[in-house]
Order: structure tokens, then C-alpha cells, then sequence
């Protein structure tokens, strides 16, 4: 009997799971559509990388026991917000905003949480744009409104992201005084460079219009 009852609870989680594997999916495919709409367009593919993931039962109960939340999947569904995540990494700071801007608009798109670590880095330097966004997904038995992390970010900020979750993890957690500033001030480099990309960037495009119009 207790196998049954393990059985039954395996089969709730995995269909709990399917869910966001399948908000996961819109959202990947809205993103997909904006990019493919962008190169027929203008020629222009403003996304770099689109990944995304889905939080592993182990991480899903690490964070339910972190948050201190009761372990029942309607508290779970309310309060772990982030089970489904897409990335968005983009070449310049104004496509991951233009990308933002059209994803969230987007009717059938409910925006439930927004936080602009680009405009407010984290003290550690992070800077990311992210939307805790909800996205309708029609099963058999009707619509259910599934939330997606989407975090939308340049290549440069992915970078440090990227190095920084490593060290993160190599020191579990606790990284020495030094490499914390060390990351911090690579964080302010990253987005130095990300201004100076964008200006070359821009005055190129001037400049070819410029030699088009002579
Ligand atoms: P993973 O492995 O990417 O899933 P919460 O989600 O409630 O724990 P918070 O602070 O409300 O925390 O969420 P927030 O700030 O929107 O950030 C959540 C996600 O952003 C993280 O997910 C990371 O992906 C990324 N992130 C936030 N801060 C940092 C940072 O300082 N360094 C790096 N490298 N990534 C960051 P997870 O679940 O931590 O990780």
C-alpha cells in the first residue's frame, strides 16, 4: 500500500512538473518567433543564446526547505515561482529591453514580478533583467496559468554570471573577501564594455546609412 501511495505521489509530482516543462515551451517558442521576425525584418538577429531549464526535484525541495514552506504542491506552486526559466542573452543592453518590452506585452502574457538588475545591480555586482512572467497552457482539461522566470541578459553579463555561480559553488558559498571584489569590479569592466559595444555598434549603423545615402 505504501508503494501505491509513493507510486500515486511520483505521478502527481511528474504531472506538476509537465506544467512548467510546458509554460517553459510557449515562452521559448514567443521568444523564438520575436527573433525569427526580427531576422526576416532587419536582417538582424538580436539574440545571442535562448536556454532553458527546468528546476530539478532536488532543488525544487532544497528551496522548500530553505523557504521554510509547507511541502504541498499548491503552497509550492504559489511560492517557488521559478521551477520553469528561460534566458534570453542578447548582444546589446537595448535589444534585452526592446525583447522585454515586446514579451511583455504580449496579450496572453501576465507579468507578475519584474526586477531590473541592469538599472539596480545586486551588491555583488549581478545585473540581469528579470520577469517573472505567466503564460496560459491549454491541457485536456483546460487552461492552467503556468508562471516562467525569464531572464533577459547580454552576452557580457552572462559571462560574468556564468564565472561567478562557479566560484560561487567552488567555495559553497563562502568566497574569500578578495575574489569577491575582484568579481564585483569584473561586474562594473563587463558593463563598461557592454556601453562601449553599444555605442560602436550604434555609430556603425549611422555610418552605414550615411554611405548608403551618399
Ligand atoms: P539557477 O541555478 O540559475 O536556477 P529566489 O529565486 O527566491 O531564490 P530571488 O533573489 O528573489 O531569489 O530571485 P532573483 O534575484 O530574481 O534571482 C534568481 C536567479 O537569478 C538565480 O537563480 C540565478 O539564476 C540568477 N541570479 C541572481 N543573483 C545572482 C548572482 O548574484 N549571481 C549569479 N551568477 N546568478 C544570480 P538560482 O535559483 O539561484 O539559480
Amino acid at each position: 500500500e505504501a508503494i501505491e501511495e509513493a507510486r500515486q505521489l511520483r505521478d502527481e509530482f511528474q504531472r506538476f512538473l509537465r506544467e512548467y516543462e510546458f509554460g517553459m515551451r510557449e515562452v521559448e517558442t514567443k521568444i523564438s518567433i520575436l527573433r525569427d521576425e526580427f531576422l526576416y525584418n532587419h536582417a538582424y538577429n538580436p539574440i545571442e543564446h535562448l536556454k532553458s531549464r527546468l528546476k530539478s526535484p532536488d532543488s525544487i525541495v532544497e528551496k522548500v526547505a530553505r523557504k521554510g514552506i509547507e511541502p504541498d504542491f499548491d503552497t509550492i506552486r504559489r511560492e517557488i515561482t521559478d521551477i520553469a526559466g528561460v534566458r534570453v542573452t542578447c548582444s546589446f543592453v537595448t535589444d534585452v529591453y526592446r525583447l522585454f518590452d515586446l514579451f511583455t506585452r504580449q496579450d496572453d502574457v501576465t507579468v507578475r514580478v519584474v526586477k531590473d538588475y541592469i538599472a539596480n545591480p545586486k551588491p555583488n555586482g549581478y545585473r540581469s533583467l528579470h520577469v517573472i512572467a505567466e503564460v496560459p497552457v491549454f491541457l485536456s482539461t483546460g487552461p492552467v496559468p503556468v508562471p516562467v522566470e525569464v531572464q533577459f541578459r547580454t552576452i557580457a553579463m552572462d559571462f560574468w554570471a556564468s564565472l561567478e555561480h562557479k566560484i560561487h559553488y567552488k567555495f559553497d558559498g563562502r568566497v574569500p573577501g578578495h575574489l569577491v571584489q575582484s568579481l564585483t569590479d569584473a561586474a562594473d569592466a563587463a558593463g563598461e564594455l557592454d556601453q562601449r559595444m553599444e555605442r560602436l555598434h550604434r555609430e556603425a549603423h549611422e555610418s552605414g546609412h550615411r554611405v548608403l545615402e551618399a
